[in-house]
């Protein structure tokens, strides 16, 4: 709240934005220097916004998507002119992709000299605009905190996702009498069509081999209490992907992971929450031809589904699903249940093998039994490689929302490090493992310097198998050879770890790991284990690229 006093102040730019940035909450400022953004900062310290510099701004603006992912609450990055906005928009579509909302605020050159070509001169906005839900420059100082207010929204309403605004360095740096502003709105969720919920209740109701497939959507809604409700009042089998694991946890009566073929497919009736039928649901081919869809989102789809659907929900997701759970005495589905219980326990008794190999250098999957054995209940997990992170996915357990975090559809590498940074930062009493391939830790690895500087004790964990492992094998699989897909065979990531300022470890064999785990997780500093993995292994892939 603003007092009338502070109402009519005069403030430069980067205080109004500041003033704004406090009033939603935010608390850290992902960034990295430029002279477009000095006042900004300047205004930032007077308001008590920290801000965290990073390394390359492709980190600031990931790790903004990173706050959002485990906060639920936008992330904001700033990023200066020209060059720094470049960097940052595999972030911006990467966020866009997953619906994470973010504000990316940036620099530009001054608009009195608009054309001219001052240094780092660009308009960013028609680049910048594919890639966000809202993309705009200031037009004056006092513009700007309307402006703000708008992208924050933008950024907040489902779906949710990236908002962008730049500023002209002359308007940012000059003055402009401070508005009283209100606090940002509740976003308001719209109430679900009526018709379309008694569809859905009674397509529910005489299922007998109902599911639920659910993903970001379901984790953006905050709608996990309400999806609890539902799966226990019909006794529904629940299968989640990308932000929505967790959302039941992983030792639940009512979740499954590897029996998701079996119950995709066996469905009659597929209650699909959050999630487009992309690459993920092979483009709606992973469920029967005979399974009828259900399809429930906090807003309008944002692409036609690619199979027809027999009852389409959008609009306020906990509260539908709230009304689903109430929809009267549901067909009895104990039998179905028990049948896909049998295969995720067939299946996961399949895996013990290779989570007992015990060759040097090691299988990817033994790393991840003896991961499992150091973390934590909400330890957050973070993915970024090829094979390396395929694997976790297929085998890492999650039980709490907000704990699995991976590149997601748009698939870029060198999202990991930002995000650990601001996993962290959020929860700093919890475990936050980021897992590397060794590919993967090319493009981000100077952020070790980051997390060392700032005293972000991230745990990191390199798959070491000296190849691009998810690049190499498809292409010899249909090529009968490669190219451009190996990497330095052993290379000591653990001594660049040390030299950056955290602590390293190298594990060659097994029996080297828990203790060299153990020894990560106590360090007081952030540490990385570098751990030799077998290049043969070949990840068992069928989802296709397109
Ligand atoms: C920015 C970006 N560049 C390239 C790719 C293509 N790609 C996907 S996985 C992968 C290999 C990753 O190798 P590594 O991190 O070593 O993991 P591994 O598969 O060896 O376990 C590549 C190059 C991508 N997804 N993102
Ligand atoms: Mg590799």
């Amino acid at each position: 709240m603003t007092t009338e006093a502070e109402a009519t102040q005069t403030l430069h730019g980067g205080r109004l934005v500041a003033r704004r940035l406090k009033a939603y909450g935010v608390r850290k400022l992902f960034t990295l220097t430029g002279g477009h953004l000095f006042s900004i900062y300047d205004g930032c310290r007077a308001e008590g916004i920290d801000l965290v510099d990073v390394r390359h701004e492709s980190s600031a603006a990931f790790a903004a998507e990173g706050w959002a992912k485990v906060t639920r609450e936008p992330g904001v990055a700033a990023l200066t002119a020209g060059p720094g906005i470049t960097n940052g928009i595999s972030a911006m579509a990467s966020a866009m992709q997953n619906r994470s909302p973010m504000l990316v605020l940036g620099g530009r050159a001054p608009a009195w000299r608009w054309g001219q070509g001052s240094l780092q001169e660009i308009d960013h906005v028609p680049f910048v605009r594919p890639v966000v839900k809202m993309a705009a420059t200031a037009g004056s100082t006092a513009e700007i905190p309307g402006l703000l207010d708008e992208a924050w929204d933008a950024a907040r309403r489902p779906h949710t996702g990236p908002a962008f605004v730049d500023f002209p360095l002359d308007h940012v740096f000059s003055e402009a009498e401070a508005p009283e502003l209100p606090d940002p709105p509740e976003i308001r969720r719209t109430p679900v069509d009526s018709r379309a919920l008694d569809r859905a209740v009674a397509l529910l109701r005489d299922a007998e081999r109902p599911v639920i497939m659910a993903g970001n959507g379901l984790y953006w809604a905050r709608a996990e209490g309400p999806l609890r409700e539902l799966a226990e009042a019909a006794g529904i089998p629940v299968f989640l992907n990308g932000l929505a694991r967790g959302c039941l946890p992983a030792d639940h009566d009512l979740f499954f992971s590897r029996a998701r073929g079996a119950g995709l497919k066996g469905a009659d009736v597929a209650l699909v929450i959050g999630v487009p039928m992309d690459f993920r649901l092979g483009f709606g081919g992973s469920f029967g031809e005979e399974t009828e869809l259900i399809v429930l989102d906090g807003a309008e789809p944002e692409r036609e589904h690619p199979r027809p659907v027999a009852a389409e929900l959008f609009g306020d997701v906990g509260e539908a699903l709230r009304a689903l759970a109430a929809g009267g005495d549901a067909a009895p589905t104990r039998a179905w249940v028990e049948h896909l219980r049998g295969v995720e326990q067939e299946k996961r008794a399949a895996e013990q093998e290779q989570f007992g190999d015990d060759r040097a250098p090691l299988h990817p999957m033994r790393l991840y039994r003896e991961l499992a054995g150091v973390l934590d209940r909400d330890a957050i997990l973070i993915g970024d490689g090829g094979d390396f992170v395929s694997f976790a996915g297929r085998v890492v357990d999650t039980y709490e929302p907000g704990c699995w975090l991976d590149p997601g559809p748009f698939g870029c590498l060198g999202c990991g490090p930002g995000y650990a940074l601001a996993a962290k930062l959020a929860h700093p009493d919890r475990q936050v493992v980021l897992l590397l391939g060794d590919g993967a830790i090319g493009f981000a690895g100077m952020e070790l310097d980051t997390l060392a500087r700032h005293g972000v004790q991230i745990v990191a964990v390199v798959g070491n198998n000296g190849i691009w492992a998810l690049e190499k094998h498809p292409m010899e699989y249909l090529y009968g050879y490669s190219v451009v897909a190996e990497l330095r065979p052993e290379t000591r990531y653990d001594l660049v770890a040390e030299a950056l300022g955290c602590q390293g470890e190298l594990v060659r064999a097994p029996d080297e790991l828990r203790p060299a785990l153990e020894r990560a997780f106590s360090a007081g500093r952030p540490a990385l284990v570098n751990v030799l993995t077998d290049p043969s292994v070949v990840y068992p892939r069928s989802a296709n690229l397109a």
